[in-house]
Formats: structure tokens, sequence, C-alpha cells
């Protein structure tokens, strides 16, 4: 008896080992993180193009330049980018990056240890507008099972799925990578946020991609987040959530803005406030994590055009630095909007600082 149950055992293990998946394995590597008190450091399109307009394809065409390295020498351990326009099966994302060099970049950065997460800005399918286009209330109810863009929107579905298919690496294999579809729900800026479906349309939604993809694509690669704005307490962060079964990851969205980035006493306020809603919304989080057993996240966060010297380690490392989140991701720095950026480059006001914030013990990036 006991023979039979230490060789059930040991084939057991044997089995897991040799059947782990890589959301597993991505699994593990998060956890990891979380487990040894640290947080990554993500950014948005790091690898695509930077503030100062380079582009990749264009001025560069190595996947090893990024305004985050050209200040403090190492990459960003999390790749983010968006896949709006993957839907319609054409060759440039919303932001203007090719989905070649999408796909490139992220099999790169996977090879080299890092992790690559996947937000999903994609058109309206009733209307015709973009994500943003938030004239109709019905476009949930249109795409689910009965309504009158299902069939279209399954085929931008497979659309999506069919680009996925192709993150594979050099043996063949899936890479690992997180999707983070619907966020920001508890606002209405999105033609799937609160005001304009019922709670049940959004979980259904959810649940819908997600049959699509884990079942019946089969996608053993993807870590699935959850990410509503900011500001919201459990229970509303709970009130949309699909279920623990479709979720691994619990993140939230927030910015820390300022209405006159000139005015010291207003900017003094709106760094109190940021630290404060953070360090709340992270209260939340690390205890909805430990309810539903899952790691957790800032999704998307910063400050346009970092108007403050020393953002990365007075505020944004401040507010962070006591939460058990496996990583934090700032936004992009757009080629073309010289304004919006929400991560260093070379000769930006906060440039020091963020190496300061680089070389912190708590913070991991790619080459750590
Ligand atoms: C927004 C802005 C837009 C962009 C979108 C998707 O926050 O940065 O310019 O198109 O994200 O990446």
């Amino acid at each position: 008896m006991k023979k039979t149950l230490i060789l059930t055992t040991a084939v057991c293990m044997l089995m897991s080992c040799t059947t782990t998946t890589p959301r597993e394995q991505l699994m593990e590597q998060l956890s990891c993180v979380t487990e040894s008190s640290r947080i990554l450091y993500g950014h948005q399109d790091s690898y695509l193009y930077g503030h100062d307009g380079w582009k990749l394809g264009v001025e560069q065409s190595d996947y090893d330049k990024s305004d985050i390295k050209d200040v403090c020498g190492k990459h960003a351990a999390v790749f983010g980018t968006d896949l709006g326009m993957i839907e319609l099966g054409v060759d440039l994302s919303l932001d203007g990056n090719s989905f070649h060099h999408i796909r490139e970049a992220a099999i790169n950065h996977h090879s080299k240890g890092g992790i690559v997460t996947f937000s999903w800005h994609l058109r309206n399918p009733l209307t015709g507008g973009d994500s943003w286009d938030v004239s109709s209330d019905k476009v949930v109810e249109s795409v689910l099972e009965g309504g009158q863009k299902h069939e279209e929107f399954m085929s931008w579905l497979k659309n999506l799925a069919d680009y996925f298919d192709t993150f594979v690496d050099a043996n063949g294999e899936r890479i690992p990578f997180i999707f983070r579809p619907w966020h920001e729900h508890t606002g209405s800026w999105f033609w799937w946020g609160e005001k304009l479906c019922s709670a049940e349309q959004y979980k259904a939604l959810w649940v819908m991609t997600w049959n699509y993809l884990s079942v019946e694509r089969a996608m053993d690669n993807i870590l699935w987040a959850y990410s509503p704005g900011a500001q919201v307490d459990a229970e509303k962060y709970v009130e949309r959530y699909p279920g623990d079964e479709y979720v691994d990851i619990l993140g939230y969205d927030k910015y820390q803005s300022c209405r006159d980035k000139e005015d010291s006493e207003a900017m003094a306020k709106a760094k109190e406030k940021y630290i404060r809603e953070t360090k709340e919304q992270l209260e939340v989080l690390t205890q909805l994590g430990k309810e539903h057993g899952k790691l957790i996240a800032i999704t998307e966060t910063g400050f346009e055009s970092i108007p403050d010297a020393t953002w990365w380690t007075g505020t944004l490392l401040e507010a962070i630095k006591d939460y058990p989140i496996c990583y934090v991701l700032t936004w992009r720095n757009a080629y073309d909007q010289p304004q919006h950026f929400y991560g260093p480059y070379p000769g930006a006001l906060c440039a020091d600082d963020f190496v300061t914030f680089a070389n912190d013990p708590k913070i991991v990036m790619l080459e750590d």
C-alpha cells in the first residue's frame, strides 16, 4: 500500500513536471517575484518607439532599444502593448505598430526572461467606431450569443486567436503572456463600460472570450488579468468579476493627474492624493488577492509628462513599496505626441530619479 502511494506520488510529480503548461510557468515566475517581495517594472510599447520620435522598423531595426534602456541601461521587465485593430486582420495596430514587430519584440523579450502583457482597445463592432465610441449601450448585447453582431464578433476573436497562435519560441512552443481584455469597465468610456452593459452581460462577454481562447482554441499560455478602473471598494471590485476560474491576476488602472502642473500647491495635493488612493486601492487588492488566491498588480499607471523630478521614488515607489504586487506598468511614450509620455527618456526631468528607482532593491528590471 505504502509502496503504491509512493509510486503514485512520484508519477504525479513526474507528470506535473512534464505537463507544466506555459501559463503555469508564467504563474510560477510571477509568484516567485511576489514571494521575494519584489516588483517587476513594466512599460507599454517600450521596444516599439520612444518619446524623441524613434520607431522600430524605421530608424531602429533590432529589439534592443527602449527609452527605458537609454536612461538606465536596462529594459523594463514587463513589456506591455495593445492589440487594437488585430480584430480587423490589418497589419498595423491602433497606435501604428506593425503586428509583425509586436510579435518579434514579444518573443525576443520572452527569450530574455521578460514578461509580456497585452491589452485590447478593439473597434466598436456595432457602430463601426473605436473603443471609446459609447454612443450605443447595445454593443455588448449585440456581440453575445443571439445578438446581431455575434458572428462578426466571433470572427474578430478568431483573428485575435490566429495572431496569438503565432507567438511561439524557437522550439515551436507557445510563449506565455498576460491578456487583459475588457479593462477599466468600472468607468463608462469604453463600449464595455459600466453604463453601457449590465453586470451579467459584462461577465458573459468575459466568459465567452475566455471560452473561445482557452477552451475552443486550447491556449494554455494565457494568464487572464482583470483590471477595473481605480477607487473601487471590494464590493464594487467584484461586482462584474467573472469568477475565479476565468481570472489569474487582479489588477487595476490608475493615473495621477493635476489640473495645473505649474501650481506647486496643486502638484503637492495631486501627489498626496495619488499616494493615498494607491495605498487604499492596494489594501483592497491585497485582501481580495488573499481571498481569491490570485496574484495582484498595477496593470496601468503613470502621470502624463511626469512634471515632477522625483516622481519615481517620491511618489510611485512610495505608494507601492509595501504591497505584494508582482508588477507595475507605466503607460507609453508616444512618438508623435510630445506631451504623451509616462516613462523616462534621455534628458527628461525625471530621468535621474528613474535610474535610482530602477536600481532600488525592490524593483526588478529585465536584466535583474
Ligand atoms: C490610450 C492613449 C491612446 C492609445 C490607447 C491605446 O491611453 O495612449 O493614445 O491609442 O491608450 O494604446
